[in-house]
């Protein structure tokens, strides 16, 4: 497979995808999207990629939307096409994604991070939803993620506003999960990917399934919800495998599972 709007590779049990329209600061169009959700059906296919990373460049992991794409068209365009109803590929994956933030995470860019399971942001990065300034609103979970993972005041501020906040506040509020210097983004984004994907990938499937419900179901449902994949777990080889390397003192071997 040629990508034209992203570098695809694969480094041990990661897949690494680099958006890569730097010139338009890595803006979102129709293209990258697909190609964004044929690179994911890729590492989903493939058992030996246990952990996904995006990122953009240093000046951006993505500046949101295309503008120039979206300028031109009509209310039954978007809605005849359903436009943007398959720009959520991390969020579809069942396997763990990471966002690995430099630079500006803007609109769409910042509703592409949020859909990945961690946001690490390097020191100047800086996300927004500033749809708003444009006459428009969010339009893939900029009004809705983003207010389950901020709450509501932090939300409204960014939504109505379409101001900007720096890494430090994005961790601060929770957006984020760790910051990082940007010389050394990388190396800290890889290091989290290599380290999930050395756990037992069904157990990591399936620990991303449980957290992702806990958006969506009401507590007593998602606590049965847990319990009854904690006793899933007992019927599998990563139980044993992992509860055996511990009692005899040795790291697990879940890759020769
Ligand atoms: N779309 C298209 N081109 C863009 C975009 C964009 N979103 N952002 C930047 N560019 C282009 C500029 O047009 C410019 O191109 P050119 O050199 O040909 O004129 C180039 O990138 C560099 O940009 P600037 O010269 O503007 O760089 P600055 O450093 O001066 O400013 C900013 C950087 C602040 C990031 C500025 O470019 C900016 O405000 N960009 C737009 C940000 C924005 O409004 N984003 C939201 C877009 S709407 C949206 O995302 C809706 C989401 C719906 C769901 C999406 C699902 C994934």
């Amino acid at each position: 497979m040629t990508y034209e709007t992203l570098i695809v590779e694969t480094v041990g049990r990661v897949g690494l995808i680099r958006l890569n329209r730097p010139k338009a600061l890595n803006a979102l169009n129709s293209r990258l999207a697909e190609e964004l959700r044929q690179a994911f059906a890729q590492f989903d296919q493939d058992d030996d990629i246990g952990c996904v990373v995006i990122t953009g460049t240093d000046r951006a992991f993505a500046a949101g939307a295309d503008i120039k794409e979206m300028a031109p068209k009509s209310f039954i365009d978007t809605f005849k096409a359903n436009y943007m109803a398959n720009w959520d590929s991390p969020a579809r994956s069942r396997k763990p994604s990471i966002a690995a933030v430099a630079g500006f995470a803007l609109g769409g860019g910042c509703e592409l991070a949020m859909q990945c399971d961690l946001i690490i942001a390097a020191d100047n990065a800086k996300f927004g939803q500033p749809e708003i300034t444009l006459g428009i609103v969010p339009g893939l979970g900029g009004t809705q993620r983003l207010t389950r993972a901020l709450g509501k005041a932090k939300a409204m501020d960014l939504v109505l506003t379409g101001r900007m906040m720096d890494a430090v506040e994005a961790e601060r509020c929770g957006l984020v999960s760790r910051v990082v210097p940007l010389d050394k983004l990388m190396d800290e984004a890889m290091k989290a990917a290599e380290t999930i994907a050395s756990m037992w990938l069904p157990a990591v499937m399936t620990a991303k399934e449980l957290v992702q419900r806990a958006h969506e179901l009401p507590l007593a449902e998602g606590l049965r919800f847990e319990r009854r994949a904690f006793h899933a777990m007992f019927g599998t080889e990563g139980q044993r495998e992992g509860m055996a390397a511990f009692l005899e003192k040795r790291p697990p071997r879940f890759d020769e599972l």
